[in-house]
């Protein structure tokens, strides 16, 4: 067993109904048992076209699943939610990243663990921080794209 941390981020259609959805399909996977939510964060968009602003999180897991395993989870989940891949780092439904897993490191064309872009990304850090105090050094001072979002994500029973 070893833990995991899983970005979420939305900004299209119900966005925090999204990023529930994929806390609880990760619930009840087998393999996989959900520790903790990180609070919600309303960000601006990073890359890609003019978007909508983003809901993200971070889930962590207990998992005995491997990194390409979970990548297959986090595939299904984004299904589930109607994800279309139309342009590279356009708007999304659901995205879920595997930010970390343990201290696995993997390079691979499809797959790089931890994520590459996660030090360059406030909106995965801080909420990353959150779980994992760890993490706060890396936070950087300028939090003004990544807000307090007024609403929670719920633990699954
Ligand atoms: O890789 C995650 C998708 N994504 C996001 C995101 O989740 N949040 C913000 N704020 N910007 C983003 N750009 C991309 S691509």
């Amino acid at each position: 067993m070893r833990r995991a941390y899983l970005g979420l981020g939305s900004n299209l259609g119900d966005r925090l109904a999204h990023l529930q959805a994929a806390v609880d399909g990760l619930a009840r996977t087998t393999g996989v048992a959900v520790v903790a939510v990180s609070p919600v964060y309303e960000t601006a968009p990073v890359g890609g076209p003019p978007q909508d602003d983003y809901l993200n999180a971070v889930v962590a897991v207990e998992t005995e699943l491997t990194p390409r395993a979970l990548l297959q989870v986090a595939q299904g989940l984004e299904a589930a939610e109607h994800r279309v891949r139309r342009e590279r780092w356009g708007p999304r439904t659901l995205d879920v990243d595997l930010l970390l897993v343990g201290d696995e490191l993997v390079d691979e064309p499809d797959l790089v663990v931890p994520h590459p872009r996660l030090m360059e990304r406030a909106f995965a850090l801080v909420p990353l921080a959150d779980l994992d105090a760890a993490w706060a050094e890396w936070v950087p001072p300028d939090r003004s794209d990544v807000r307090p979002a007024r609403v929670e994500l719920r633990l699954p029973e």
